[in-house]
């Protein structure tokens, strides 16, 4: 209390240049983060014209407050925008001011998805059974794009998750958002999928971004055509950061478990909080191997393990992201929802290898 009346008398004292009032916000704990404008683009602020902004860094503006000259040699500066991608599209997240577009900036910020190149090695990669790109961008349905396409054309959704234009590097146009709270929404096929069901290889790969650290009993469904605990495929998302996979078992008693931490969480669902993932099964090893990457970072191995779970065995349940599916009573686990945004879910009947999981992750 004592250091919000200190911060608070600094307020009225540079009233005419600060852009925060203090009934503006009353959560003690943001007093803590005070931005610097920094005019001139050299990474330190100016101490008189500040803000606070809880966790998220402005735009334009720096923890430093040590430039005694933030101006630039022009009457009047502009805001350009980064455009990391060379698309002629600026990130809205990434503005500097200047009195012309420097190298790289560009004046709009119309780019929702500009990510610098990661340099890897593209390699063919075999079609998917299953690509569900979630850029419908509107709508109740999610189109498949893979090879069964003829089979399940799309998937049904319910409203929440709603569609966002909040998308990781390689999303398309949109993905969808389950927000933070959970209740009984879901992206489910219309019928069990019996394509499903005995593979002895198979890949799951997508982009997360988690809003909230905290999961029903056993964890918050991602991909998932179990049964109730029995037959099928079952990939959770727990607290700690981990993602765990059952085969013909719940997650709960099975071995496939990533290392922690590795999903971030973000309460605002920032863009540079999507996690890829990719799981590999090979039940002929037997292997179960996780990888991870990120916007910035390439898909590397995380954890594997001889888990010997067999093929999918016969008697699944409906295919369903970012929830239970029917079969496994989501109406009575509403808390087991995934929660946070997801895009970009593709199953492969085949092992991908490390070089083919970086490609999808990237293209
Ligand atoms: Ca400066
Ligand atoms: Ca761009
Ligand atoms: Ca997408």
């Amino acid at each position: 209390m004592k250091k919000l009346i200190i911060l608070c008398t600094a307020c009225i004292a540079l009233l005419s240049v600060t852009m925060f009032s203090c009934e503006d916000d009353p959560e003690v704990t943001c007093m803590d983060d005070v931005w610097y404008r920094d005019m001139d683009g050299d990474g330190k602020g100016d101490k008189l014209h500040y803000l606070y902004s809880c966790n998220v860094q402005p735009a334009g503006f720096v923890a430093d407050n040590t430039d005694h000259d933030d101006n630039l040699p022009c009457p009047e500066a502009l805001v350009f925008y980064a455009d990391k991608d060379g698309d002629g599209l600026g990130d809205p997240n990434d503005p500097i001011f200047a009195c012309e577009a420097p190298e790289g900036y560009v004046e709009n910020n119309d780019d929702n998805a500009d990510f610098p190149p990661i340099e890897y090695n593209p390699v063919p990669v075999p079609d998917p059974l299953f690509a569900f790109h979630f850029d419908e961008n509107g709508g109740n349905t999610v189109a498949n794009t893979g090879t069964l396409s003829g089979t399940v054309s799309e998937l049904g959704k319910t409203n929440p998750p709603v569609w966002s234009m909040n998308i990781p590097r390689s999303g398309g146009t949109s993905s969808v958002d389950f927000g933070a709270q959970f209740d009984n929404y879901y992206v489910e096929s219309a019928s069990i999928i019996g394509e499903l069901t005995g593979l002895e290889k198979l890949t799951v790969t997508g982009w997360v971004n988690n809003k909230l650290a905290e999961t029903g009993s056993g964890g918050n469904r991602i991909v998932s055509w179990i049964n109730n605990g029995g037959d099928g495929f079952d990939l959770v998302y727990n607290a700690d950061g981990s993602i765990k996979v059952g085969i013909n078992q719940w997650p709960d008693g099975s071995e496939a478990l990533s290392t922690s931490g590795k999903i971030t969480t973000s309460e605002t669902g920032g863009v540079s909080n999507w996690v890829f993932f990719a799981v590999t099964y090979d039940a002929t090893v037997p292997s179960l191997t996780f990888y991870f990457g990120d916007n910035s970072t390439v898909a590397s191995e995380d954890k594997s393990y001889a888990y010997d779970a067999g093929a999918i065995a016969p008697d699944i349940g409906k295919l369903s992201i970012g929830h239970f599916n029917e079969e496994s009573r989501r109406t009575s686990r509403t808390d087991r929802m995934f929660r946070g945004l997801i895009d970009e879910v593709e199953i492969f009947h085949s092992v991908l290898t490390l070089d083919q999981i970086i490609t999808v992750q990237n293209e």
